[in-house]
């Protein structure tokens, strides 16, 4: 029987900025804080995949070139409703590179015949889920408005498997790209 993985492509983020994520967490009723290991930001979402497919997957982001950009987090939001909250996230800006890089990696997957990605790219580190009801996200969204941090440099991003355990999903790095071992190849 051929394995299932469970991939998506994502960067991770520096030390100094999950701590500060780390730091914002609390406060709201029925939220399941993300931890440490688990702050990311989705580039491409593939979902399950045969171990064949995740060959073609890895050879076709090692294609991937890009010129490194500076990004920082900037606010928070929500997805869902105020009352029935999925999810509150932090946002990072600008979006233009980020979306342009999410862009080559659609455009990659969709080259060796993954479904093409039918969501708006919308750029985000989930912060917190939620199942069940909730209160004062409100307040949370207030306080982190204005949330703002130094930028950092991006130039690299991760393919991940996640595990789903009953504790939480656990994100496991597989491979970084651009691979640094084939900077030069010459
Ligand atoms: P989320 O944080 O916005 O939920 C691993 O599950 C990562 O892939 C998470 O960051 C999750 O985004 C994202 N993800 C899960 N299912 C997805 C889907 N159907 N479409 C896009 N992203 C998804």
């Amino acid at each position: 029987v051929d394995a299932m993985l469970r991939l998506f492509v994502a960067l991770q983020l520096p030390p100094e900025v999950r701590a500060r994520l780390i730091g914002l967490m609390g406060g709201v009723n029925g939220a399941r804080w993300q931890t440490d290991d688990q702050l990311h930001l989705t580039l491409r979402f593939i979902g399950e995949v045969d171990e064949a497919r995740a060959e073609d997957i890895d050879s076709a982001l090692r294609a991937i070139a890009f010129a490194p950009f500076q990004v920082s987090l900037q606010g928070a939001g929500l997805f869902g409703d105020i009352r029935k909250p999925r999810m509150l996230w932090a946002g990072v800006s600008p979006e233009a590179p980020l979306a342009h890089l999410a862009q080559k990696i659609e455009t990659a997957m969709v080259r060796i015949g993954l479904p093409a990605e039918q969501r708006k790219f919308t750029p985000h580190v989930t912060l917190a889920r939620f199942k069940g009801p909730s209160g004062r996200v409100d307040r949370f969204l207030a306080a982190n408005d204005q949330l703002w941090s130094a930028p950092w440099t991006v130039e690299r991003f991760t393919l991940f498997r996640s595990h789903l355990a009953h504790s939480g999903a656990i994100y496991e790095p597989l491979a970084t790209y651009p691979d640094e071992d084939h900077d030069d190849e010459s």
